[in-house]
């Protein structure tokens, strides 16, 4: 048999051959060198302003990635380097964008809460907590209205929209879930529920917090409860929602149990959980876990894994070398690619515009109030 079942509590027929749960397993290898890398650099001050690994929760962002199509939109929070490589940006263009240069996937102008592949159809990397929520709405509200509306077709594109347990309080999340359930868009909102908004346990911050799937029958919105420490678990339940979802255009919810093994961010020094808490997860890793099982199959060797494992420091270490490499954005650059709104009277658009280049820098330091705060 060279394919894996899902687990028996599973409703999905659906299958994976051993080569594509290889295939997840050197992703997930990837995402954690990546960002361990990342902690190093970040240690040496080569990477600046702020950086949250996503170390833990890789079985996430590669199991509900594979479950979808190449045309279907992602948008994310801050903890996103693990989305944009499993959603398929080259590594040497994320890590520039960590290194704040033009190689970047964002020109460096983002750095690591920003990670944008339009290509790869991921709308970002959000640092403003649970503003991607609405936004993961409006672009299923988009995809739904190109396929159906302009193009007289079906709706046939699924939204994922990720976002933390803490950013389950915040608002615009619950607007943005009620629109949703009352136009039947389909957007999957995937709460990656790691059990802490920076230092605050869920049960502290957040009613509900032992089953927080229960907020979703409020906007009528299908709620399921997945393992997130298992990549297996993870794609065989996404599958089965995200094929309900594309065929029901409906609006789903789902409460992904994981662990961030290390700090909120870098300079987090983890005084709020105890060390026995962290090694029981780590002891539970989802890239042990996929090993073990592709072993068991027969589908791994010892020397096929390290293989891998030094593929992928390979691929990582040429990444911050090439990431090195790329220039600094020039200063003439600093307004290119930015949105304005348009100061003064009425011009009969309230449209922004979208700034050029060093020709608009004078211009734009002439007329608006607030240049001098940037
Ligand atoms: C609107 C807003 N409020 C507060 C913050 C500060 N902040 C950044 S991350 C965070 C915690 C979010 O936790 P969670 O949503 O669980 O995501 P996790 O970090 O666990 O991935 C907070 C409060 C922010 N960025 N935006
Ligand atoms: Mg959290």
């Amino acid at each position: 048999m060279n394919s894996l079942k899902p687990p028996s509590s599973s409703q999905s027929s659906a299958t994976v051959g051993l080569p594509i749960a290889q295939k997840w397993l050197r992703e997930m290898m990837l995402i954690r060198e990546f960002e361990l890398r990342c902690m190093q650099a970040y240690q040496d001050k080569k990477i600046g302003g702020f950086c949250h690994v996503y170390i833990g929760q890789e079985a996430v962002a590669v199991g509900t990635i594979a479950a979808i199509e190449a045309g279907d939109p992602v948008v994310t929070a801050y903890r996103d380097h693990g989305h944009a490589l499993a959603r398929g940006m080259e590594a040497r263009h994320c890590m520039a964008e960590m290194f704040g240069r033009v190689g970047g996937c964002a020109k460096g102008k983002g750095g690591s809460m920003h990670m944008f592949d339009r290509a790869n159809n991921l709308f970002g990397g959000h640092g403003i907590v649970g503003a991607q929520i609405p936004l993961g709405v409006g672009l299923a509200f988009a995809t739904k209205y190109e396929d159906e509306v302009i193009n007289g077709g079906t709706s046939k594109r699924v939204t994922l929209a990720f976002l933390g347990d803490g950013a389950l309080n915040q608002g615009s999340v619950h607007e943005a879930q009620n629109l949703a359930g009352l136009f039947d868009l389909p957007v999957i909102i995937i709460c990656e529920n790691n059990g802490y908004s920076m230092g605050t346990a869920i049960s502290r911050g957040t009613t509900m917090g032992h089953d927080i799937s229960v907020k979703a029958a409020g906007y009528g919105m299908e709620a399921v409860v997945m393992n997130g420490m298992d990549v297996l678990d993870t794609y065989f339940a996404m599958k089965e929602l995200v094929e309900r979802v594309r065929t029901t255009s409906r609006p789903a919810f789902v409460d992904m149990r994981c662990y961030r093994y290390k700090g909120h961010s870098m300079s987090d020094p983890r005084k709020y959980r105890t060390r026995e808490e962290e090694e029981r997860y780590e002891a539970d890793d989802p890239i042990g876990r996929l090993k073990v099982h592709l072993e068991s199959r027969g589908a791994l060797s010892e020397e096929e894994f390290k293989t891998m494992q030094r593929d992928v420091r390979t691929e990582v270490r040429e990444a911050v070398e090439w990431a090195e490499k790329s220039p600094h954005a020039p200063v003439s650059d600093l307004y290119r690619d930015v949105y304005r709104e348009k100061w003064g009277p009425y011009t009969g658009s309230s449209e922004p515009e979208m700034l050029g280049g060093a020709e608009n820098c004078a211009a734009f330091e002439a007329t608006d109030p607030q240049a001098d705060v940037l």
